[in-house]
């Protein structure tokens, strides 16, 4: 069969990007790759491309949609709408945002199956029952996959990638998020934490160098430090096997930093580390359900800069409950730390997240539009019970500004 795989593109960017290796359609092609023609349009990444031309020369036998996010839900409509124009070819949808916001998905674009949650093995089984001619699919819905056993996964198909030389190699060394924050549905939609055997994920580390050379490969796990464990033994065997590494990166909760894991990951190469800091008001944070010991996480920024680590933050603002003096002083911490670069988005409450299933708990009222397309950087849906969206949007674009003259120095991004 021939199967083509599309990320849509975002609703109004035109310029490429390099950070969004789309991991998930590259481990279903990977699965499937073996025994059938496949292809990949990653729209996102790279808008310039002609989905349309692309469809009537492949002619693919099943198109398979990815939904990551609400960015692209209209878009990922017109581009169903565009496979139905131009071929014959079975539409699959799938995705974590199509997954937790399902039910307004499938109303709106046009598919023969939705396969939520975690899909390498229904996948890989529903386009071998597709190829044997098998129409036996009551409604198009596949029950949820079950997850897979990482460690048995092949590696993600990244050499199908047009162009890759565009992206920030990424590589995923566990799935699910043990912690559970208020305004996230990392939870919702993977589960408990599962982390992958140290020795493959070094194995792939070495095969990504194979290919590229040592090129920077981006950690893309929700939280890479939160098994400490395997953290430490990962880092032990990078030491034992003497590994040579380009630059390194990785996403950490700040509760789950330590000196230890500040100074084992630098000595294994790695240089650049992302925190969600979110809100400099431990009651807000506690509030909507992420704690961490401020005094101490500025410490270990102080301390990872030392080891030559860069350390970029990010922050929300219009979290619940959240004033215009708690903005002012996130704003001060921000700017006060010695962060290679800090990013400010509007807290919007996705599909999933406990802040939207329980709104009045939180003492918030969603405020979205149709039009609304679930921009962070541009959009405030919520009144969060002392702000307006408005207000909102206003201290947003403050932050902002500020954000741009501490930028100026920003290298490599996460
Ligand atoms: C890396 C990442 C990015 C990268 C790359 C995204 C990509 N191409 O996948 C980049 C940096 C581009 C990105 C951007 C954004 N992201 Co992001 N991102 C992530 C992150 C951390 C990891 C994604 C990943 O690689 N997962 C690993 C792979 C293996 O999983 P997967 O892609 O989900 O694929 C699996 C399943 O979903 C399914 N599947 C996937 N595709 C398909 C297709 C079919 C047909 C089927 C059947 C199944 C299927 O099977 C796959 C294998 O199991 C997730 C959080 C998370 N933990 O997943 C957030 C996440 C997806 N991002 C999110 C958001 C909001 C954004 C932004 C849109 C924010 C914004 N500005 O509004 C931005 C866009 C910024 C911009 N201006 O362009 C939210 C989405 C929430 C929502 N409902 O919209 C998430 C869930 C984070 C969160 N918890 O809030 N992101
Ligand atoms: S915000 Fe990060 S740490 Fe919190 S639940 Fe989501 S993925 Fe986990």
């Amino acid at each position: 069969m021939r199967v083509l795989f599309i990320i849509p593109p975002h609703p109004s960017r035109d310029m490429p990007i390099s950070d969004g290796m789309p991991l998930g359609t590259l481990y279903l092609a990977s699965m499937i790759r073996e025994s059938h023609d496949v292809q990949i349009i990653d729209a996102y990444s790279q808008p310039s491309e002609n989905i349309a031309s692309h469809i009537i020369e492949f002619s693919p036998d099943v198109v398979a949609i990815s939904i990551p996010f609400r960015l692209v839900e209209k878009t990922a409509q017109k581009t169903a709408q565009e496979v139905r124009e131009n071929s014959n070819a079975k539409i699959i949808i799938g995705g974590i945002h199509a997954t937790l916001a399902s039910e307004r998905i499938r109303e709106s674009i046009s598919h023969d199956f939705f396969i939520p949650g975690e899909a390498e093995l229904k996948f890989k089984s529903l386009i071998e029952s597709l190829d044997a001619g098998s129409t036996d699919f009551p409604d198009g819905v596949l029950s949820e996959s079950d997850s897979p056993d990482i460690d048995k996964l092949p590696l993600p198909a990244r050499d199908l990638l047009q162009n890759r030389e565009i992206y920030t190699e990424r590589i995923l060394t566990s799935r699910g998020c043990g912690f559970n924050c208020g305004f996230c549905s990392s939870k919702k939609f993977w589960g408990a934490f599962r982390g992958r055997n140290p020795d493959l994920i070094i194995d792939e580390l070495e095969f990504i160098y194979s290919e590229r050379g040592f090129v920077p490969v981006s950690f893309a796990d929700d939280s890479f430090t939160y098994d400490r464990k395997r953290v430490i033994k990962f880092c032990d065997r990078m030491m034992e096997r003497k590994i040579k590494t380009g630059r390194l990166g990785f996403s950490s909760h700040p509760i789950r930093l330590d000196e230890e894991i500040l100074e084992k990951t630098r000595e294994v190469g790695f240089d650049s580390i992302f925190l969600g800091l979110e809100s400099a008001n431990p009651e807000i944070l506690r509030f909507i359900g992420k704690t961490y010991d401020h005094d101490k996480i500025e410490r270990l920024i102080e301390y990872g800069f030392k080891l030559g680590f860069e350390i970029h933050a990010s922050f929300m603002i219009g979290l619940p409950k959240e004033s215009r003096e708690d903005i002012e002083r996130t704003l001060m911490w921000a700017g006060n730390m010695p962060l290679n670069s800090i990013g400010f988005h509007i807290f919007y409450p996705f599909e999933g997240c406990a802040i939207r299933e329980n709104p009045d708990k939180y003492g918030i009222k969603i405020q979205e539009r149709p039009e609304h397309v679930g921009d962070i950087d541009g959009e405030a849906v919520i009144h969060n019970g002392v702000l307006s969206s408005t207000e909102i949007l206003y201290y947003y674009y403050r932050a902002k500004a500020m954000a741009r003259q501490k930028n100026k120095h920003k290298s490599w991004i996460y």
